[in-house]
């Protein structure tokens, strides 16, 4: 800005806020106040002033005067015109690049649903990225820096909805052919469409970030920031250039998870973190706080979390008016206005908003008189305002202490006029009629003739063209293409089950006292962590509960990873003990506190850092089994769609072996929802072997082979003797398989039916005296199995009964659990700590009477025995069970049933655990 322009703006300023006089002060004196400040500013600048009036404030406030308190500032732009920065760009081939996207996005979602219309309209929108074209395109000009061999490359999680203009730009790019905008949404077969959304199951090498689930992208966003901080400090990866931007919707921030853990990126003074809250003003339905200011609301809540706030509200066309805005009228009426008010006239005439917005006021009337209805109507917003976004963008890479959130005010659906533009029905609108395309023809100068219009052509310029060159040049000197997955070759080489780090957990308890599964989890990945070549990639997760796992000793051993290091004594640190709680700035364990979601995005950040930081990580997540799938089932589909390798570690399993906490914790179906997703592989294991054989399985798997798994292990708070793992390679197989034969007792005389009886987890004990009763008292002999996982028996078998339906004259294909019980004819028996569904998964392929027991209807507090026996999963129950289904043989006699009954304690009247 002209020196003039300055002096006359600060005496302009100075002016204006006397005119605002406060009542009982001289004029004269309130304008010598507002001189001297001015002065201030103008010799010392805006920091030095900000010095002087938080010094002044602490002054009052020993002398007893208490401020307001105000989170927010008013409704104008952040950054003043003052200290805007030079765009470093061709504006004009920027719009009319800008313009060509929109249009190609705009066609590509109405083209698919023509095309699409018989059979069912594939739907898609248009609107979200009309809104958001400026603050991608400029991001995509200047800042997103691609994956390069010196930089890990921006991380950018964007609008779900906003995919269009995405693909759109990767055509211009090069990256997709015109083929894949006319299969926007047509992805069948795979690989010759695009998805509706931004996903990496389905577009592996494109999208890098699940974001159309509202809310999950912003907490992850949060966690991947830290993430990086994490690689960085721990000396594994220098990620210090890259940078996390988020897009958001301003309708998304309403979701809790959204703003659920922003204080943790101000803690942590996450500066490499950037949000773009695209502040449409509205979400689905409508507006999104018709009778309030989104914007506002955000200001004070990001302000007061710690957050560098950036306002980027009006275009610079209504900079003039501000600057002649003398006695602040322009920005007191912006400030009255609210949000329902200023999206009637984003849809309305230069007229109406002449008469309504400025026409309360003749000062207010005469700002806006050398303008035209025309020209009042084009007024633009600031999000729509490519020198207004680049300088926020610039504010926020300056930005040094701390993460920074940019609210930039949009219209939804600009540029669509009638068709959406600023309505209510924006959001869904997937049509445009002649008419309406003409007009956006018109209004972005699309270079394709009238007469083509109505076939909305998708149109790329000449390659040697001006935009073409100027878009290339920019991605280029960016490092290339955003967004692009990239899963590293690197394989690593982890240790074979005979290593020193399974060895004890192989031998078992030998005699010698007792272990949970939990506790053979910790010893297992104590080894881990030691292990030469995969020992510094272990990334152990927990969200305050590693006292409960008796995991504590990590703590000492690893450090809990802590940005500032340990600022103060630890209380346990008694006489110089090595066992306390250590904090370190290079730490390995990340506690989490209280906060499963946080704990969760962590796991899907360190899950996917071999897809986008080049390098295998390897989470282990362990946390109370009722607060994960249940509480963060959506995050565990956000780790399934990004592709997340790592282990995550159900602890105090069991409806009925976390037998004192009652409802809220005891889980029984964490598995069944492990079930439905696709390529988790779940596992259930009851013995320390077993878990020996299928962590170091589920390593090979994931990170020698490469394969895009991850895993979910129950483990049990409960001790017992820990056999050792039985001989034979039928033993591990059979576990990684999901089923082996563990123990038999020899048939009684003349028994036709040899009961098979399946076990797992904790309740594996149960079975096998349900088994010796049956063995003692009934003399009749039986198999007990150890079902590691009903999840993975059914898929085996669910395939195998695919293959032979498509393939009927060809040699059947037999699954795993076909080929074990082939021999058998029942009955079969299963008691697990789950709810039933989960071992009756498997009901179809097995080839008899199939009795399942498990822990359906609500937890209670109480002790194992009485627990067991109220869900009548029991030895008891299970020994009763099994004679039940052999009565059904008639190779038990039925008449005999209530005696056993009364023989075993067995209260055939007791209440229904499913609907107790
Ligand atoms: C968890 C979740 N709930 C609901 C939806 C459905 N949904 C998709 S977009 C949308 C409105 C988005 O509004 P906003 O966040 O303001 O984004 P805009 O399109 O306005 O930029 C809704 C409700 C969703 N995708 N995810
Ligand atoms: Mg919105």
């Amino acid at each position: 800005m002209a020196t003039d322009d300055a002096v006359r703006e600060k005496e302009d300023v100075a002016n204006s806020n006397v005119e605002g006089s406060i009542e009982g002060i001289d004029t004269q004196e309130l304008a010598e106040w507002f001189e001297s400040l001015e002065d201030v500013i103008h010799r010392y600048g805006p920091e030095k002033t900000k010095q002087l009036l938080v010094h002044l404030r602490e002054h009052a406030y020993h002398r007893g005067v208490m401020m307001p308190f105000s989170a927010t500032t008013p409704y104008l732009n952040t950054i003043p015109v003052s200290e805007q920065p030079r765009y470093p760009g061709n504006l004009e081939i920027e719009r009319q690049i800008k313009s060509i996207i929109r249009w190609n996005a705009m066609a590509m979602v109405v083209r698919a649903n023509k095309k699409t219309e018989k059979h069912g309209a594939v739907g898609g929108h248009i609107s979200t990225y009309a809104s958001a074209a400026t603050l991608y395109e400029v991001a995509y000009n200047h800042f997103f820096h691609g994956r390069t061999e010196n930089h890990p490359g921006d991380m950018v999680y964007f609008q779900g909805h906003a995919s269009p203009g995405m693909y759109s730009r990767a055509f211009l790019e090069g990256r997709i052919d015109e083929s894949y905008l006319e299969n926007f949404r047509q992805e069948v077969p795979r690989g010759t469409g695009l998805s509706s959304y931004p996903h990496p199951w389905l577009m592996e090498n494109f999208w890098q970030f699940p974001t159309v689930s509202m809310g999950l992208g912003p907490i992850c966003s949060i966690y991947h920031a830290r993430f990086l901080r994490y690689m960085e400090h721990r000396g594994l990866l220098d990620t210090s250039k890259s940078r996390v931007w988020a897009f958001l919707g301003d309708g998304e921030i309403d979701e809790p998870e959204s703003l659920g853990a922003i204080t943790l990126a101000s803690r942590e003074n996450l500066d490499n973190l950037t949000w773009v809250v695209n502040c449409n003003l509205q979400r689905l339905d409508g507006p999104v706080r018709g009778n309030g200011k989104i914007i506002q609301e955000l200001e004070g809540a990001f302000r007061g979390a710690g957050w560098n706030c950036i306002k980027v509200v009006w275009g610079g066309d209504w900079d003039p008016l501000f600057s002649r805005d003398y006695n602040g009228k322009l920005v007191k009426r912006m400030g009255d206005i609210i949000d329902g008010q200023y999206q009637k006239y984003s849809v309305s005439t230069g007229d109406y908003i002449r008469q309504h917005f400025f026409g309360d006021d003749p000062e207010l009337q005469a700002l806006v008189d050398h303008l035209t209805d025309d020209q009042l109507e084009k007024l633009r917003r600031g999000g729509h305002d490519p020198e207004k976004v680049f300088a926020a963008y610039k504010a926020a890479l300056d930005h040094h202490s701390g993460p920074t959130v940019i609210l930039a005010k949009t219209i939804k659906g600009y540029g669509l006029g009638e068709a959406g533009e600023g309505r209510n029905v924006a959001h869904n609108t997937k049509k445009m009629n002649l008419e309406e395309l003409k007009q956006f023809r018109k209004r972005f100068s699309i270079p394709i003739s009238e007469e083509s219009v109505e076939k909305m052509p998708f149109y790329k310029p000449a390659e040697d063209s001006e935009e073409m060159v100027y878009l290339k040049a920019k991605r280029d000197q960016l490092g290339g293409a955003v967004p692009s997955r990239q899963p590293t070759a690197e394989r690593l080489k982890v240790p074979a089950l005979s290593d020193k780090t399974f060895a004890r957990q192989l031998r078992g308890t030998e005699g010698k006292g007792e272990a949970s599964t939990t506790m053979a989890y910790g010893s297992i990945i104590q080894g881990l962590m030691k292990d030469k070549i995969i020992g510094d990639r272990i990334v152990p997760i927990i969200p305050d509960e590693a006292r409960t796992f008796g995991m504590e000793s990590l703590f000492s051993s690893f450090g809990i990873y802590s940005s500032k290091g340990q600022l103060y004594e630890p209380v346990d640190r008694i006489n110089g003990s090595l066992m306390y709680y250590k904090e370190a700035k290079d730490g390995q364990v990340l506690e989490e506190g209280i906060n499963e979601a946080g704990a969760i995005s962590s796991f899907i950040a360190a899950g996917t850092a071999y897809s986008n930081l080049g390098m295998n990580m390897i989470p282990f997540y362990i946390y109370y089994s009722m607060f994960g799938f249940q509480r963060v089932g959506d995050l565990v589909w956000c780790a399934a769609d990004s592709r997340v390798k790592g282990f995550l570690v159900g602890g105090t399993s069991g409806r009925t072996t976390l037998n004192g906490e009652g409802l809220q914790h005891e889980d029984g179906h964490s598995h069944l929802i492990a079930t439905t997703v696709p390529q988790l592989v779940a596992y259930d294991p009851a013995f320390a072997y077993e878990l020996c054989v299928i962590i170091q399985n589920g390593l090979e798997r994931m990170y020698t082979d490469g394969e895009e798994i991850f895993y979910y292990l129950s483990v049990y708070n409960e001790n017992y003797e820990m056999p050792p793992m039985p001989e034979g390679d039928h033993i591990a197989h059979g576990i990684l398989k999901g089923m082996y034969l563990f123990h038999s007792t020899e048939s009684g005389p003349g028994q036709e039916h040899r009961p098979q009886l399946f076990g797992s987890g904790t309740i594996m004990h149960e079975v096998l005296r349900a088994q010796k009763i049956l063995k003692e008292n009934f003399n009749i002999g039986t198999d007990v199995w150890s079902v590691t996982s009903y999840s993975e028996l059914c898929r085996d078998s669910m395939d195998a009964d695919r293959w032979n339906m498509l393939h009927p004259t060809e040699q059947p294909h037999e699954s795993f659990l076909m080929q074990q019980l082939a021999e058998q004819n029942g009955p079969f028996i299963s008691a697990s700590d789950n709810v039933r569904l989960v071992a009756d998964q498997i009901r179809q392929w097995i080839p008899g009477k199939y009795t399942v027991l498990g822990t359906d209807g609500f937890g209670r507090s109480d002790t194992r025995p009485v627990l067991r026996r109220h869900f009548e999963i029991d030895a008891e129950c299970t020994a009763y069970a099994t004679l039940q289904a052999l009565s059904e043989y008639d190779a038990f006699d039925v008449t005999r049933l209530p005696q056993v009954l009364k023989d075993l304690g067995i209260d055939p009247e007791k209440i229904n655990p499913r609907t107790a």
